[in-house]
């Protein structure tokens, strides 16, 4: 027998497991903070089903219990039998009609929510584009990538850039797909960027082991499995930014596999789309530097040394163009996500206007007071240049991952000015949105 204490431990531990997923500000949640039209489906989906279950345990309980009270033997004879129902046709089919039916009801509302959540109505949208000198009609479409571990958004949005991963995709071997992806206009790590009230499309794919891409204020999981290409959308009614994880275990820093959407009103949302799609400037002083590196012989030009942004930039393509790309510098040698070494790492033209950084781990900004402009969390940074696995575990061994490059302070002083040259930070408000512990 279990003694008294042992059943209070024990009632007092399940109470507290039950409590334990009842959080009120989780982050993550099909329930609460609704964005989008898929995900307010999904949740009127699931309360009919809730009911439906509510009755069925109100039902068996009740029942059980009635049961238990009214037939209870107070003094149990030997040979002292309940009777026997063994065999009763007709119980036997009122429980297994009542079940098939429940089922068939709830296949049928299944039926209705996959239709609505694989249907396609999406929208062109005028983007007008005036430092590339374009306005061009852009169906939403972005690329999600699967990576051990973090997320790659891809945009193709020029009708060049589109066709050549249209045609990416029509080739037979759309198992290769994820490794030969052709140059995209923008790519962007842990952060995809939406323009709100429009229906974007999603190609979800992997290039390594299956993870699974889920912000559940948008929409429901969706698989990226390598070989695979999975169509899926996300949609918010209104600007904001919403959290998601990866939800299919994928080996060692899984559960730092983070993601973050930002819906943003179509002005903010050409304004970003503007600014990723612009190169890198050089630093003051090293223009000229840069044009004979891009030009293949930086020899012929002094080495700058005058800033620290400067020296960072020649750090740089010393130590991480190997698998870093930095449109406007290392774009012309670069041959695709397959000559990296580590299989692939993220695009880093416009780091700085990311909120965080590595699979949406490390906040990229230091903590925010309110009417202060962000400023760059300069220490996380340097100690990910020091030796990556100090602050994300990672297999950089076996090619996922950053390695530790063995740089010294001062070089890494130097990157840091550099890469924090990198894009425009982002406003304050998306700064303190993406500001949890
Ligand atoms: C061997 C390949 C490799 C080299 C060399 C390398 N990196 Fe990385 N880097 C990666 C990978 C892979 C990631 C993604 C790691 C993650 O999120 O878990 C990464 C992530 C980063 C990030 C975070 C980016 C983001 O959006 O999350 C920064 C910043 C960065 N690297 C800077 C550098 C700098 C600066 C150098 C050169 C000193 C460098 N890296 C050299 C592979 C590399
Ligand atoms: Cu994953």
């Amino acid at each position: 027998m279990m003694g008294n204490r042992m059943k209070k431990f024990s009632l007092g531990a399940a109470v507290m497991a039950v409590l334990a997923s009842c959080a009120g500000d989780a982050e993550l949640d099909t329930l609460n903070d609704l964005a989008g039209p898929e995900a307010r489906n999904i949740d009127s989906f699931m309360d009919p089903i809730w009911y439906i279950a509510l009755a069925v345990m109100i039902l068996i309980f009740g029942l059980t219990a009635a049961i238990v009270v009214k037939f209870r033997v107070k003094e149990y004879e030997d040979g002292d039998w309940p009777e026997q129902v063994h065999g009763n046709t007709k119980l036997e089919i009122v429980w297994t009609a009542i079940p098939t039916v429940l089922m068939i009801a709830i296949a049928g509302l299944s039926m209705f929510l996959l239709r609505d959540l694989f249907s396609e109505e999406v929208n062109a949208v005028t983007l007008d584009l005036p430092n590339e000198g374009v306005s061009l009609e852009w169906e939403p479409h972005v690329v999600v990538v699967g990576q051990q571990w973090w997320w790659e958004y891809r945009y193709y949005i020029e009708p060049d850039k589109i066709a050549a991963f249209e045609a990416a995709v029509a080739a037979d071997d759309v198992t290769q797909l994820a490794l030969n992806l052709p140059e995209a206009d923008i790519v962007t790590s842990g952060q995809i960027v939406i323009p709100v009230d429009q229906e974007v499309e999603l190609t979800i794919m992997s290039r390594d082991v299956i993870h699974s891409h889920w912000i559940p204020s948008l929409n429901g999981k969706r698989d990226a499995a390598p070989g695979r290409v999975h169509e899926w959308k996300m949609e918010s009614s209104f600007p904001g930014i919403f959290f998601g994880q990866c939800t299919e275990f994928c080996g060692l820093s899984h559960s730092r596999m983070r993601m973050q959407a930002h819906a943003m009103t179509e002005t903010d949302f050409e304004a970003w789309l503007e600014e990723q799609m612009t190169p890198a400037t050089p630093p003051a002083g090293a223009e000229a530097w840069l044009e004979a590196y891009r030009a293949g012989d930086s020899s012929t030009v002094e080495t700058p040394t005058d800033s620290a942004e400067a020296r960072g930039l020649v750090a740089f393509t010393q130590n991480c163009t190997s698998c870093h790309l930095v449109n406007g510098v290392n774009d012309l040698e670069y041959e695709g996500a397959e000559a990296l070494v580590a299989g692939a790492a993220p695009d880093l033209t416009h780091l700085m206007s990311r909120t965080t950084f590595a699979g949406g781990l490390i906040p990229l900004y230091e903590d925010l007071a309110e009417g202060n402009e962000p400023q760059l969390n300069r220490n996380d940074l340097e100690a990910w240049l020091r030796n990556p696995a100090d602050l994300k575990a990672n297999y950089a061994d076996g090619g996922r991952g950053m390695p530790a490059l063995g740089l010294d302070d001062d070089t890494i002083d130097d990157l840091v000015a550099y890469l924090s040259t990198l894009g425009t930070p982002p406003s304050a408000d998306a700064v303190l949105a993406t500001q949890v512990d």
